[in-house]
């Protein structure tokens, strides 16, 4: 909940117990009637690649995400079409490796996921590492987990507006769950 974010009408006075009373039920309010979008909140792809899940690193993947405090809101298991695969890789069309890196994608099997959390395109880029794992830092996944860029194991999406065409591509909107999370309350303020 961002109290800083919600605009005050006029005249509320009163206690701050009474202030923080009344901002809570107009939060709910909001929230109900669709008004308060939390404008910070984003969406992205992360998908452990058939090296990653061959190698059995599924789970330590999953397992970074949700300790980080990250909310997994959709996952599917697949074995991509070779048109899946070079339309999510559209943009490097014209390397050379483009042919090979659709290929290797579609032989399957792909963990699709699609996770939820406050500025999540960029620090999950992060917890990622660099595209070539040679540049990645200990303690990124790449940086951890891997050796070469043709065997990276993870995709995440490079920005907010990618995310959302990567997140529509793997995703039905009925694949992507809405549920709200315990520990939200101890994760954001
Ligand atoms: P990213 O996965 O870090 O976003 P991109 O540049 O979008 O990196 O490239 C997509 C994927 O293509 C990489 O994760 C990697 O698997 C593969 N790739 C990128 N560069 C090379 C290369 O030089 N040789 C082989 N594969 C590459
Ligand atoms: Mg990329």
């Amino acid at each position: 909940m961002h109290s800083h974010e919600v605009k005050w009408g006029t005249g509320q006075g009163g206690t701050p117990l009474n202030r923080e009373r009344q901002r809570v039920s107009l939060v709910t309010l909001g929230e109900a009637a669709g008004l308060i979008v939390q404008p910070t909140m984003e969406r992205t792809l992360i998908a452990v690649k058939s090296d990653g899940v061959q190698r059995g690193l599924t789970g330590d993947i999953i397992s970074r995400f949700e300790r980080r405090g990250f909310k997994l809101i959709g996952m599917r298991l697949v074995k991509p079409s070779e048109d899946l695969a070079k339309q999510h890789y559209i943009d490097l069309k014209d390397k050379p490796f483009y042919a090979g890196l659709c290929k290797f994608t579609s032989s399957g099997p792909f963990v699709a996921m699609c996770w939820e959390g406050q500025n999540i395109v960029k620090m999950s880029r992060d917890m990622l590492g660099e595209t070539n794992p040679a540049d990645s830092k200990p303690g990124t996944i790449r940086g951890d987990l891997c050796v070469q860029v043709g065997r990276n194991i993870i995709h995440g999406s490079d920005s907010l507006e990618t995310a959302k065409k990567e997140v529509a591509l793997w995703f039905k909107p009925e694949e992507l769950v809405e549920w709200k999370s315990c520990m939200e309350p101890y994760q954001y303020e």
